[in-house]
């Protein structure tokens, strides 16, 4: 499998601080990234040059690695180091400035340090005492628990997980990217229990997944004061973040997985499926689907967001590419809609980013042109989300993308007014002081933007409208379309088991 790295190419000064967005979020989230910016003129600086900044400067916050070739000579070389550092180790964004004034410079050809590329990355394990101590924790748990994280989809240690989640029989939890690594349909995931599982483990397995907030950074009160935390992390500095590990396995997912399967095959354990701990877990699942089930199967209108996905859940293939963004509709979307192959869900990550739906869309969709060509990409967003790039509808269309775009649109964030208590509000004044800054324009016609560029959009208020919508939008594979669905502005998340850590239960 090869690992590569994005490339992005922008301009100077804004071009850059716009992009620095996008350095940050890539490397928040470990993802191998290259922007190379062109910045203005080496004479010129400290002089008010055009779109003049600080570029290398501000860089190297976002970035692991920031660079300014000294001379053209030396080009091949940094961007050799460059393209090495973003995917060796813990992948991440890597930043190469390039002065105006290089474009028109002219060396002699022979001068120039010509670089191979470099090797792909090599493969680390973990020493065979940390493998058998891990092991040794395993067997003797309880209450275990695997965590998968994203590093195991960047690893593609999705068939080597599964036999150990077999093998052992581990009930198992994916974090929001790791979705689909193992089936959201296995019998051992246990994602509808997700609090109960993460506070009552005494044994917690983490295979490339961070002890950061999404996790509740492996503390009290979400988890045991002395869970014991086998920590599996490609890099060594994540290892006791927050939580001192009983055992440490510093290497690559897979292998480290492979290792443990192979110490599971010289001392043969698997958890009993009629332990108390699966009963517990059991029941909480059947407990937190019917709660679901009773939101989803309401009639009344307009939809809440369970009824919304229920539908979506109906309708969309299984091997779609899910690419979500949005508070509330994320959250909500991400139980309800299940993941069935490692790396087909995008999000807002771990830097909770708002305005990556539609640029991962596009580069999902190009992605999946050449290579999947029957996979389609459905971006879900909430309208809030949507309206930080929904402009990329017209690189959509320009480039005949048959992605599926659904807008929830409840006016707002998290939640919004109706036209009638939008009128109220008015009542005492200007908009701009009046009305709270997280409301929206009630029943804003997002999909006219997609039929502006050619697409095709539908604005659907009841579930009758959603399903013919989606019916249309999913055998129409040529055209992009945009559905945007109206639902009640009040519409929340069930009940919380921690309502004092709303945006904490990713
Ligand atoms: C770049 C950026 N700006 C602001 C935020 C804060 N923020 C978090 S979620 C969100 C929007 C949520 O509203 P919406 O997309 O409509 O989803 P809803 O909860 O209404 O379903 C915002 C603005 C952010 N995460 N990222
Ligand atoms: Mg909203």
């Amino acid at each position: 499998m090869n690992k590569l790295p994005g490339v992005c190419l922008v301009v100077s000064g804004p071009g850059f601080l716009h992009a620095l967005g996008g350095m940050a979020n890539a490397n928040m989230n470990c993802w191998p990234l290259i922007v190379i910016g062109g910045s203005s003129d080496r004479n010129q600086e400290t002089m008010g040059a055009f779109q003049e900044f600080p570029q290398v400067e501000a860089g190297r916050l976002y970035n692991k690695l920031t660079v300014r070739p000294s001379s053209l000579e030396v080009i091949p070389a940094v961007v050799e180091k460059a393209v090495r550092t973003s995917i060796y180790g813990r992948p991440g964004s890597c930043y190469i400035d390039i002065p105006g004034d290089f474009v028109n410079l002219q060396v002699n050809k022979s001068s120039v340090k010509y670089v191979e590329c470099c090797l792909p990355p090599p493969i680390s394990m973990a020493k065979q005492s940390a493998v058998s101590e891990a092991a040794s924790i395993i067997a003797h748990s309880k209450q275990p628990l695997l965590i998968i994280g994203k590093g195991a989809a960047y690893s593609h240690a999705e068939n080597n997980i599964r036999k150990l989640v077999d093998l052992c029989g581990l009930p198992f939890l994916p974090t929001p990217m790791a979705k689909g690594v193992v089936p959201d349909n296995h019998p051992n995931c246990v994602a509808a229990a997700r609090s109960t599982a993460l506070q009552y483990a005494d044994v917690i397995i983490l295979l490339g997944a961070r002890l950061n907030w999404i996790l509740h950074f492996g503390l009290p009160p979400r988890f045991r004061q002395e869970v014991k935390v086998i920590q599996i992390d490609i890099c060594a500095e994540e290892l006791g973040n927050n939580v001192r590990p009983a055992a440490s396995l510093l290497g690559d997912i897979n292998t480290v997985t492979k290792q443990l399967l192979e110490e599971f095959s010289k001392r043969p354990w698997k958890y009993p499926s009629s332990s108390q701990w699966w009963k517990r877990l059991r029941e909480k699942i059947m407990n937190n689907e019917e709660k679901s089930k009773g939101l989803e199967l309401q009639k009344s209108l307009p939809m809440n967001y369970y009824t919304v996905f229920r539908h979506i859940r109906e309708l969309i293939p299984r091997d779609c590419i899910l690419v979500s963004e949005g508070a509330n509709t994320m959250d909500i979307g991400r139980t309800m809609l299940p993941n069935y192959h490692p790396r087909q869900r995008l999000d807002a990550g771990t830097f909770g980013t708002m305005g990556v739906g539609l640029g991962f869309a596009i580069a999902a969709a190009m992605v999946a042109k050449d290579r999947t060509p029957e996979k389609r990409v459905i971006c879900i967003e909430g309208d809030s989300a949507f309206g930080f790039s929904g402009m990329e509808l017209e690189t959509i269309c320009r480039y005949k993308l048959p992605i599926l775009i659904i807008v929830v649109n409840n006016n707002g964030i998290y939640t919004g007014l109706d036209t009638d208590a939008w009128k109220e509000m008015l009542k005492f004044g200007e908009p701009a002081t009046c009305i709270p800054p997280v409301s929206l324009l009630p029943n804003s016609h997002y999909e006219q933007i997609m039929s502006a560029f050619g697409g095709k959009g539908y604005f659907v208020k009841t579930p009758e409208e959603l399903q013919n919508a989606l019916k249309a939008s999913l055998a129409d594979e040529q055209t992009p379309s945009l559905i945007n669905v109206m639902i009640d502005p009040r519409s929340e998340r069930k009940k919380q088991e921690f309502p004092w850590l709303t945006r904490s239960n990713m």
